[in-house]
């Protein structure tokens, strides 16, 4: 009996005992961290930050169990450049090459660079990126030989599975990329892709306009035809490999799903870039006439629902807890960005950017503040809104230091460790974040002002949407207590322009430097 007694004490210690361990063990284990990295998604898009006309109730559970920021900013106000610079921490106005990539461009990034996944990958990390990549891939731009093993892809830049669209929706070649190779290929449709000239007798939106089924363009977006639809660049072939665009998001995340599943027993990172909210919106059936938005309000609806399907899986493997994600946005937002998806009719009161001036491309807020939200759930325990003025730019240094990775020497220059302001730590204000317009005019925002540099360029974005570009032909200073940019005081403030200025010459320069 007694000897019973004990050995149930000592079984009931042991288990305790194994349990904390394990407890200590999952303590001190490293998070997973996953990039939620949304296309064109405005500082107004999401429910959380004041959306009326679309739910978005998974990012809105994030937000309210995480920090919500509302002075977070994109390095660029397009895709391409603004990709780099937060995967390298690198701006990218530094290296020539880093606009709007084609569809065939060769990698931007190259395979000696230090990025965010091999940063990951060097701390133990299981590394993967799903969805839009938009920065190259292949050794050569035009060169690619699409019916076999990619040269380089990103493999070489630290992730060790990939599953991407080479650019965007809109460009071609519209098949996936996995692990450097066109997934799902088809031998009887071999792929040829060109930005130069059209292949001959295949139809293309300019030509061809009664097959456009699924959407017209509403300014370029005229060449091949891929379900329907009209895209950048010329293609040929792809057969069962080419995508349906109402399927990408489906894709995407399934993959997605399948990697945090294979993953659960080790930290794993994933950069989770979606397709949404993108050109051409073409979400699933399932979305469909639910928003009255339209297309574009359902497209935030299925960015939302992706969302929601990592998240299941997360809670159903029991690693919410520690689990750090971000949802951010690569740059502002747009509403007609080139189809004929009525966007623009149907906004219904809707203000993609929430009170900000500009949009996609400008050098105004509009164009770089983004939405941004972290969640981890075993370190953030008081849920808030944050003001604290922070960039895309410190993510790599910042969570080089959470996952006690090493940066190399010279390796993400820009990039310093803002990791407490990050969890909600350490609310001082980044002392100045830069910011990137498409046509390379650079912007100083610190918490009070933010100054434009002079640069050329009209007014307007001159092909298609109609957003303000926030350009002049001399400096601006504008007074940031006041949301957006309400009045240029340049001109009454010198000393301030010039201290501005100041900066910016220096981190042109690389003659400065912050904590
Ligand atoms: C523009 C495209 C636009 C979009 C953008 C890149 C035209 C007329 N417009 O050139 O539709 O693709 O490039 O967007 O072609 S980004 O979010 O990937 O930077
Ligand atoms: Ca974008």
């Amino acid at each position: 009996m007694k000897n019973y007694h004990y050995g149930m004490l000592s079984l009931a210690l042991t288990s305790c005992l194994a349990a904390h361990a394990a407890d200590n063990d999952k303590t001190s284990k490293k998070p997973n961290v996953i990039f939620i990295y949304a296309d064109d998604l405005g500082y107004g898009d999401l429910e959380c930050y004041g959306a009326k006309n679309v739910q978005t109730p998974n990012v809105n559970r994030l937000a309210s169990e995480g920090i919500l920021f509302t002075n977070a900013h994109a390095t660029a106000a397009t895709s391409t450049p603004s990709r780099y610079s937060m995967l390298t921490g690198e701006y990218a106005w530094r290296k020539p090459g880093t606009d709007v990539a084609a569809g065939n461009a060769g990698m931007i990034i190259s395979p000696g660079q230090f990025t965010m996944a091999d940063m990951f990958k060097s701390s133990g990390y299981a590394t993967a990126a799903f969805g839009k990549w938009h920065l190259g891939l292949g050794d050569k731009t035009a060169q690619q030989d699409w019916n076999a093993p990619l040269p380089c892809a990103l493999g070489d830049l630290g992730f060790d599975y990939s599953y991407i669209m080479a650019a965007t929706a809109d460009r071609v070649p519209c098949v996936f990329i996995e692990n450097g190779k066109v997934a799902n290929y088809d031998p009887s449709a071999p792929i040829e892709v060109s930005y130069e000239r059209n292949f001959p007798g295949e139809p293309t939106g300019k030509d061809n306009p009664e097959l456009l089924y699924n959407l017209k363009p509403s300014h370029g977006h005229d060449m091949s035809i891929i379900n329907g639809i009209s895209r950048i660049g010329f293609m040929k072939g792809g057969g069962k490999a080419l995508w349906k665009d109402e399927n990408i998001a489906d894709s995407i995340t399934s993959h997605a799903i399948d990697f945090i599943k294979q993953h659960k027993d080790e930290p794993f990172f994933m950069y989770f870039a979606t397709n949404d909210i993108h050109v051409p919106r073409f979400p699933h059936e399932r979305f469909r006439g639910k928003n009255k938005m339209g297309l574009r309000g359902e497209a935030i609806a299925q960015f939302d629902w992706s969302i929601g399907q990592l998240l299941q899986t997360l809670d159903k493997m029991g690693l919410t807890e520690n689990t750090l994600i971000i949802v951010s946005s690569d740059n502002g937002p747009v509403v007609d960005d080139g189809y004929d998806d009525r966007a623009e009719e149907l906004l219904n009161g809707h203000s993609p950017t929430g009170p900000l001036r500009g949009g996609k491309y400008s050098a105004f807020e509009g164009g770089t503040r983004v939405p941004f939200i972290v969640h981890w759930p075993k370190k953030i325990t008081k849920p808030q809104a944050s003001d604290v003025l922070v960039s895309q730019i410190d993510w790599l240094a910042s969570l080089a230091a959470l996952v006690d990775a090493r940066v190399p020497r010279g390796a993400a220059p820009d990039s310093y460790n803002r990791l407490g302001n990050l969890l909600g730590e350490d609310n001082t204000d980044r002392p100045w974040v830069i910011e990137q317009a498409s046509n390379h005019t650079l912007s100083v925002r610190t918490k009070d002002w933010k100054y434009i540099e002079g640069s050329d360029g009209p007014k307007m974005v001159p092909w298609g949407p109609k957003i303000e570009t926030g350009y002049l032909n001399t400096p601006q200073l504008y007074k940031m207590d006041q949301v957006g940019e309400v009045k240029n005081v340049a001109t009454q403030y010198p000393e301030k322009v010039f201290e501005l200025e100041n900066i910016l010459r220096k981190v042109r320069n690389r003659s400065i430097s912050i904590k």
